[in-house]
């Protein structure tokens, strides 16, 4: 028996499974079935950037200091990163999503949203198309994607999450409400944490339990936007899987596990964003504005932002006037988050990367 997805949009997500550290031990035979992550040496105070599902498996996790990853896991294996082969990885993927979908929507470099309406008709298609694109991924790469497949973004990018590595799920339009029902309300786009707190205060935990509220009660205590949140939480969701338009900015944040007051560890940060922007900047052009963003243990968030004398593209002119920006607005307090974007292109580029709120 096929279920239909119904008459409207066929969506998949597909994200790669620990992409960088995947292309390690993909290229580096003696690393395969060891705890390995990519990122800086904790004696430098480095960052993990990815880490094996091996590492994984010990609790090391992105964004985590590699001095912590090593306590938690001695074994570990901890290479530099190599941008030019995740970003060949990314591009012989890409291409393959294009040959499935009318829209591609890449959202990183190795994450992206496929829309396949009008290319298949039903989801036992669809399914079909999956199978294919992960097995064609995996031939031209040696790398494993998970996917989610369903009605719209929402779904889809909760679906792909859902049984990784090497996952596919499926979730037809009328089962996406009771598929979600069970995760936290995190899972939903658009519940941060301050509205994660606020819901659960009332002991609203589940997107389930959101998907039950009645609008009375939401209305009154989230406005409008708490409704939005409820069709999120029974999987409703409509926005068009899309090429985004010319970025403005490219940028990079990353999220402590726990508040620093350590420079160091703040300039190492900002080191390893300003080696992946470069990156971005192969293909965007140089930059001529520089930001910095931190945000402390309380929320209360800073922009900074500084013009360059000559347009950047190189990771040290980024590293180095985000470092003075850091010196100059940086109170002392711990920081919970660090930020770091280029903006003012001398060619506009098509925007992939997450935007960094306009600076002050
Ligand atoms: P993710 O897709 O978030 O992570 P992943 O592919 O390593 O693992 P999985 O999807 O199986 O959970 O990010 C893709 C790459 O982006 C990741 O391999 C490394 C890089 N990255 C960072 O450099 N810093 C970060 O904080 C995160 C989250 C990712
Ligand atoms: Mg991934």
């Amino acid at each position: 028996m096929e279920a239909s997805l119904g008459p409207a949009r066929i969506v998949i997500h597909a994200d790669v499974d620990a992409f960088y550290a995947a292309v390690e031990q993909r290229d580096d035979p003696t690393l395969r079935g060891l705890p390995v992550a990519v990122g800086g040496l904790p004696q430098s105070r480095g960052v993990v950037m990815t880490a094996s599902y091996e590492a994984r498996a010990f609790g090391v996790r992105s964004a985590m200091p590699s001095r912590q990853a090593v306590e938690l896991c001695p074994q570990l294996v901890i290479v530099p990163p190599r941008f030019d082969a995740y970003q060949d990885a990314s591009r012989r993927i890409m291409d393959i999503f294009a040959r499935f979908a009318t829209v591609v929507e890449p959202v990183s470099m190795d994450e992206a949203f496929l829309d396949l309406t009008g290319r298949v008709r039903h989801l036992g298609a669809a399914t079909d198309t999956a199978r294919t694109i992960k097995r064609l991924v995996t031939d031209a790469t040696a790398l494993t994607v998970s996917l989610g497949v369903s009605g719209n973004k929402l779904v889809a990018k909760i679906a792909s999450d859902h049984q990784k590595p090497n996952g596919l799920t499926v979730v037809p339009t009328n089962e996406a409400r009771a598929f979600l029902a069970p995760l936290p309300i995190r899972s939903i786009w658009g519940i941060g944490p301050k509205t994660e707190a606020a819901l659960a205060r009332h002991g609203i935990e589940t997107a389930g339990q959101l998907a039950d509220l009645d609008d009375g009660w939401l209305l009154s205590r989230l406005g409008q936007g708490g409704l939005r949140l409820r069709a999120m939480a029974r999987g409703e969701d409509d926005r068009p899987v899309a090429v985004r338009g010319a970025s403005k900015q490219i940028s990079r944040e990353i999220t402590y596990e726990r508040d620093t007051r350590d420079r160091n560890q703040l300039v190492d940060t900002i080191a390893g964003m300003a080696k992946r922007i470069e990156h971005s900047l192969l293909e965007a052009g140089p930059a001529r504005t520089v930001h910095i963003k931190l945000r402390y243990g309380d929320f209360s968030t800073i922009t900074r932002q500084q013009r360059a004398l000559h347009a950047c593209h190189q990771a040290g002119e980024i590293q180095d006037i985000a470092t003075a920006l850091l010196d100059r607005c940086w109170d002392g307090r711990p920081v919970r988050l660090i930020g770091v974007g280029v903006s003012n292109f001398s060619v506009q580029v098509e925007g992939q990367l997450p935007l960094l709120p306009p600076a002050d």
